[in-house]
């Protein structure tokens, strides 16, 4: 130990060697890890991108002092597909998570367990959606098939969906109703729960952990924050709408969340800080999708559609790592994914490989964490809703069902019609305008035929092929409102007055209002 430490001192001579020594010594402990998410915040809701009316001090401190994403995509254009490719490190439709509403598999492997095994303590707080449940949320039920506590966390304070102001929720299946904006109330949760851990570990004495555990040996805790903000329906406080007073009242109250998501951001990293935990604890925040429109300001910042498309605008969101005993501090423009979370942490911890199923389209961006690594030699996929798209550094292929039907197989006896594939270069044309296929053929076949192998792998995978047993043995509910299950018909009378819910249910009645 003694040589480690002299050694790490010499290495420590110069303020680079410095910084190298401290990451070195950090990546010998395990850090906390806390994956922070919005819900609908679109590329371009961030003070750090000169957004003209929404200021964000906590996310600007944030990217300052960590790796800034500036290419980070989400897994999907909308949100239930993004978390499940958060949780398994695949494409969600591998997952059985097509689109909004629908259940992670039960033999998914995730995040959570993986972390639970190598000794985190895991909690989850905030959307989960990842239940099959559609609707406003709803607080999880303990009954609930699909809570995520099957996943892997060991404590759960969550609703089925997004949430808004003085919010009801679920913890561990027992409801609880908060007063405040969901931000500030998740984040005062995941810190109580952080320093109930900091408190346990101090004072654990060494009897009390039969054996399992060395006197003074820390656990470190892996907790997800699933915000259910800038989502509609559109709630701020009096004081967060200030800033908008230009705009209409759903404009004001859309960034006024915001605003308070970002004080909640502020909470998190000075809570961190006065538990003395902020440089050994990696904090990963981003957007679950791409930014709405009819909110008074662009929220894509120029880039081509919004939430639900494969454009830019639909993927494309805020990301940023921080973790100042693990990252080297800078704007990077490397492109990289929700579905790279699980498979960097899996190769920062070490952990077993079969801590992942086999086929995972993410890959580990530890070696980022350091330094700038080049080109990516993996294409980033997506597929949503018929729409196909693959990201491959500069160059973008995209698939659009004009004319519907799914990719086909490029290389097969069938040709599928050209046109319905595009190819951008994002460098020169970030906002998707030219086709350049004619210009470009050789990229253009290559992408076309990489996504057609990634279409027929997604095929496969739904069928059950990745997993041990070779097909699909767990039972999934079918997406449906959470009103329609007979689970949560005890409830209905009391929760109809609840504001979130009447004008939900008012909306469903005349058969409209179909919310992701
Ligand atoms: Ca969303």
């Amino acid at each position: 130990m003694h040589t480690r430490r002299s050694f790490l001192k010499t290495v420590a001579l110069g303020a680079g060697a410095l910084s190298f020594g401290r990451r070195a010594r950090a990546a010998a402990r395990k850090p906390n890890i806390i994956l922070v998410m919005s819900d609908d915040q679109g590329w371009g809701q961030t003070g750090y991108y000169g957004h003209p009316l929404l200021k964000t001090p906590n996310l600007d401190a944030m990217a300052q002092n960590g790796l800034r994403l500036d290419r980070f995509y989400a897994g999907a254009p909308v949100c239930s597909p993004t978390r499940a490719s958060v949780l398994t490190g695949r494409s969600p439709e591998r997952a059985g998570v097509p689109s909004h509403g629908y259940p992670l598999r039960l033999q998914e492997r995730t995040l959570a367990q993986a972390l639970r095994r190598a000794g985190y303590a895991t909690a989850h707080f905030g959307k989960w959606h990842l239940n099959g449940l559609r609707g406003p949320g709803a607080p999880v039920l303990a009954s609930d098939t699909h809570h995520p506590g099957h996943f892997g966390f060991d404590e759960w304070l969550s609703v089925t969906n997004f949430f808004d102001m003085n919010p009801l929720m679920s913890r561990g299946g027992k409801f609880e109703e908060f007063a405040g904006d969901s931000s500030e109330v998740i984040v005062d949760e995941a810190l109580e729960f952080i320093r109930r851990h900091v408190r346990q570990a101090q004072y654990r004495r060494p009897e009390d952990v039969e054996g399992r555990r060395k006197k003074g040996e820390r656990r470190p805790f892996f907790v997800v924050v699933w915000y259910g903000t800038p989502h509609s329906p559109f709630r701020a406080a009096d004081r967060d709408i200030r800033p908008f007073a230009e705009l209409k009242d759903s404009g004001r109250h859309h960034h006024g969340e915001l605003v308070a998501m970002d004080r909640s951001i502020g909470t998190l990293r000075s809570g961190l800080r006065e538990l003395g935990l902020a440089e050994d604890t990696l904090v990963w925040f981003n957007s679950d999708n791409g930014g709405l429109g009819g909110v008074g300001v662009d929220t894509v910042g120029g880039l081509r559609g919004r939430k639900g498309t494969i454009w830019e605008g639909g993927l494309r969101v805020p990301g940023i790592v921080e973790w100042p005993a693990g990252v080297r501090a800078r704007v990077t423009s490397y492109p990289a994914a929700t579905m790279d979370i699980m498979p960097t942490i899996v190769d920062l911890l070490g952990l077993p490989r079969d801590s992942m199923l086999d086929v995972v389209d993410g890959v580990s961006l530890k070696p980022l964490f350091e330094r700038e690594v080049g080109p990516r030699a993996r294409p980033i996929p997506f597929l949503y809703s018929g729409q196909a798209a693959l990201v491959d550094n500069d160059s973008k292929m995209v698939f659009t069902k004009q004319g519907g039907g799914r990719p086909r197989r490029a290389t097969s006896g069938k040709e599928p019609d050209a046109t319905r594939y595009v190819l951008y270069d994002l460098a020169r044309d970030p906002k998707e305008t030219k086709d350049i296929s004619a210009d470009k053929p050789e990229v253009a076949r290559r992408l076309r035929e990489a996504l057609s192998r990634f279409m027929e792998s997604v095929d496969k995978s739904r069928t059950g092929a990745d997993y041990p047993e070779g097909r699909i043995t767990s039972l999934e509910p079918r997406p449906m409102f959470w009103w329609d299950s007979p689970a949560y018909e005890p409830y209905l009378d009391e929760w109809a007055k609840r504001p979130e819910y009447r004008r939900a249910r008012a909306g469903r009645s005349k058969g409209k209002r179909r919310k992701r």
